[in-house]
């Protein structure tokens, strides 16, 4: 009986003294198979109780389940422990640095359209114009007739202008969103007007199938094209600088009555940059408004050929083909 016991005693030792030295959950799994499985050191020991005096067995069979409680409870705070620690490597290991330096994008910019429709908007925006967008796909009603085109007029030949199946067509100009807009409000009207539009035209250095317009409306009570006038040339001077010279020149347009270009000398030559005029009457008319109690001034102007202007720029198919080297430089 004392060989048992002292055996017992010895297996506790000899497992804790294992299991405060295990480091592993693998090894402590391990060491609990050695010590307490089915096979294991405790039920080796054990079975050595068959050959005990049937009044000693129950002193034994204590100090056997004693051991076994050791046992186990140092398992399961080993177990935490290591757990704990792997943990703790883990999340030592896998901290983010978050001042590590990124791959870094390149920095982008605008595109040089982008720019100039941004000033452009900009300075009628501090004029109180308000930023009007409407449809690219139109019917002929607002593309052409409610703007006072002859029904015969060359602009609406199938030559000049893209239709589709339906009858519809791509906007030559953005008067369109004029027209929707006075349809749905009553003067005053102050509105600029960013968009694309679309021309049946051979592709050149200076024709583009597809290209940017912005064109302006106002219409109250009293308007005279004196008040066009310091209106282009306040703009003109915001956008060249505030001693380029500007004339007007008589021009034709179906919607406008009169009609004018604005010229301005840019390194000695004088640029076509801006048409303009007095709402027709016929237009005010086709809306709703009376001409007898309104009137209106409009222009128009091409981005493209503006941006072409201000930076030089000799091919107008570069702003479409999306060549870095062009890009950049702007
Ligand atoms: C231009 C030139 C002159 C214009 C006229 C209108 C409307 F809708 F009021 F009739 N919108 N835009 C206009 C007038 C456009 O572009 C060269």
């Amino acid at each position: 009986m004392a060989d048992l016991a002292q055996a017992l005693q010895e297996l506790e030792a000899q497992g804790l003294a294992a299991i405060a030295a295990a480091t592993s959950l693998a090894a402590l799994e391990q060491l609990r198979v050695d010590y307490l499985g089915k096979k294991g050191e405790l039920s080796q020991v054990l079975r050595g109780m068959g050959q005990l005096p049937p009044a000693e067995r129950p002193h034994i069979g204590a100090l056997a389940n004693q051991v076994k409680d050791r046992l186990q409870e140092a398992l399961a705070q080993r177990i935490a422990q290591v757990q704990a620690a792997e943990l703790e490597a883990r999340i030592a290991a896998e901290t983010l640095d978050v001042t590590m330096p990124g791959l870094g994008y390149p920095p982008g910019h605008a595109h040089p359209l982008q720019q100039m429709m941004q000033r452009i908007l900009d300075i009628f925006v501090g004029l109180g114009y308000q930023v009007a967008q409407g449809p690219e796909i139109e019917t002929d009603y607002y593309n052409f007739a409610a703007l006072n085109f002859l029904p015969d007029h060359p602009a609406r030949d199938m030559q000049d202008t893209y239709y589709l199946p339906d009858g519809r067509l791509l906007r030559t100009h953005t008067s369109t969103v004029q027209i929707r807009y006075m349809e749905a409000h009553q003067p005053p009207v102050r509105i600029v007007v960013p968009g694309r539009v679309y021309r049946r035209d051979a592709v050149d250095a200076t024709h583009s199938a597809m290209f940017h317009q912005i064109e302006i409306l106002a219409v109250e009570p009293g308007l005279k094209f004196t008040d066009l006038k310091g209106t282009l040339v306040t703009f003109v001077r915001a956008l060249f600088g505030e001693d380029v010279p500007v004339r007007f020149r008589a021009s034709y347009f179906p919607f406008t009555e009169p009609s004018a270009e604005v010229d301005l000398q840019w390194r000695g030559r004088w640029l076509e940059v801006l048409g303009c005029g007095m709402v027709h009457p016929n237009v005010l008319k086709a809306v709703g408004y009376d001409p007898e109690k309104y009137s209106g001034f409009a222009a128009g102007l091409g981005i493209e050929r503006l941006a072409m202007i201000f930076h030089e720029i000799d091919d107008i198919r570069r702003f479409y083909t999306s060549d870095l080297r062009f890009l950049t430089q702007f």
